[in-house]
This record gives C-alpha cells, structure tokens and sequence, in this order.
C-alpha cells in the first residue's frame, strides 16, 4: 500500500506523515518512510540543486529535475519495498509536481503532466492521497515562526503568495476530480484533530 501526504509547505503534511508512521509502527506492518524530492543518493544530490537560493533553473528543467529524483526513488525504494507487501509513506509524491510545475510555475498543461507522471513512476500510484490543505495565510505564519529559528527560505520557498495561492487551488481541483483516492483534512485544526480524521480514513482502507 502506497500512501501519500500533499499540502503547501507549512500545512502540516509532515507533521501528519510521522504521525502515521508512529501508529503504523504500533500495528507491527513493515512499513518504510520516504521525503520527496530525497530518499536516495541521487535523489537527494538533487534535491540539493532544487533547494539552493543562489541557482536560477528554468520552469521545465525543475519540473524534469523533480521527476528524476522521483524515478531514482520510485526504483531503488518504493518498487521492491511495495512488491514485498510494505506499507509506503510518501511525504510529497508526484501530485506535487503537478500542483506546483503545472499550477504553480504553468509548465505545462496539468493532465499532460499528470499522464507524464506515470511513465516516471512506472506506473506506481498511491492508493489514498491525504491533502492536508490550509489557507496560504496560515501556513506562512507557520513557516514565519520557522524561520525566526534562524532557518532561511530555500528557492522553492522564495516563490511570492500568488505562486502559493495556484498550487493551492490546484491541489483541491485535483482532489475534486479524484474523490476516491483523495482525502482532503482541514489542516488548520489542532494537531491531534488532523491525525485522528487521517486515521479513520486510513484504518478503514487497511
Ligand atoms: N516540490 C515541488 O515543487 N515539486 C515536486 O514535485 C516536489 C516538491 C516533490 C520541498 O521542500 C519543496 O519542493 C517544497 C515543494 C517543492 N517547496 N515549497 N515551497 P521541503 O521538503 O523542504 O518541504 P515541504 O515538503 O514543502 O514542507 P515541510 O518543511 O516538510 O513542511 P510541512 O510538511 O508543510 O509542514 P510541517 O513541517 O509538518 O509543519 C510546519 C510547521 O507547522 C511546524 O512548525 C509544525 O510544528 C507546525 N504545525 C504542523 N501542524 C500544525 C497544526 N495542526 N497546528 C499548528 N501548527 C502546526
């Protein structure tokens, strides 16, 4: 079983992964934990080109640097973990790619890149997709509070409040379109109100 957690950054959507993977991990399943864009070697050198502030790369060559790291993962990790019958816990999956290079950056048409996805997964899906979703308003408070810890913005995050305001309308089209796989949580609720609605959802699907 595959399933993958989406949201703006600083909706909560990791928070809420961890807190999946500490009740899964009660029930004894095998169960593996993976961050995108990262997970692997390559993966992650990438994710370090993706990330740097001082690196300007064109819309269409991030939305291919994004689906590399995803395609190293999908192969060297999640394939063989899922074929054995693991539970998979993706924080950020493909979606991610459609609702920031599609919506956000308008690489490209969002159904284009949505079937192109496919090839670079190999086919491998989520079998439930929890969108954690909050108001761009929220989840930059949050993000405000982060970075008063001393943390700077990474070039993804330099993107202004309109760029997160399309990923974000992107994010709930495509949940509308695809009700069954799709969970969205209001994710402006405490915490423990958020993981306690993913995990009805969740208990029902296993
Ligand atoms: N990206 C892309 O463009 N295309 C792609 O295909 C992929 C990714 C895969 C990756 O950054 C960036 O790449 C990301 C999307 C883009 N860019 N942006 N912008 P990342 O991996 O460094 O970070 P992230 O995945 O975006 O987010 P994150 O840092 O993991 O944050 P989060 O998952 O959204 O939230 P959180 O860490 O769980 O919580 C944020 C804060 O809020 C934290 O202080 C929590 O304690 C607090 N929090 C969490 N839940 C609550 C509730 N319920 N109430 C109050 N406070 C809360």
């Amino acid at each position: 079983m595959i399933i993958s957690f989406e949201g703006i950054d600083g909706s909560g959507k990791s928070t809420q992964a961890q807190r999946l993977m500490a009740r899964l991990s009660r029930l004894e399943k095998e169960i593996m934990y993976v961050r995108e864009p990262g997970g692997t070697v390559v993966s992650e050198r990438i994710r370090d080109l993706l990330l740097d502030p001082g690196l300007t790369i064109f819309p269409f060559a991030e939305m291919l640097l994004f689906s590399a790291a995803r395609a190293q993962l999908v192969q060297e990790k999640i394939k063989p973990f899922h074929a054995r019958g693991g539970i998979v816990v993706c924080d950020r999956f493909f979606d991610s790619t459609v609702a920031y290079q599609g919506g956000g950056r308008a690489v490209a048409d969002t159904d284009w890149l949505e079937e192109f996805q496919r090839t670079v997964t190999a086919g491998v899906w989520p079998d439930k997709t929890v969108l954690v979703d909050v108001t761009v308003d929220v989840a930059s408070q949050r993000l405000a509070s982060r970075f008063g810890d001393h943390q700077t913005a990474d070039r993804m995050e330099q993107a202004g409040p309109e760029f997160f305001e399309r990923v974000r309308s992107t994010y709930l089209r495509l949940a509308e379109q695809d009700p069954t796989r799709y969970l969205v949580v209001d994710g402006s609720q405490s915490e423990d109100a958020v993981e306690a609605q993913i995990w009805d959802d969740f208990s029902t699907l296993l």
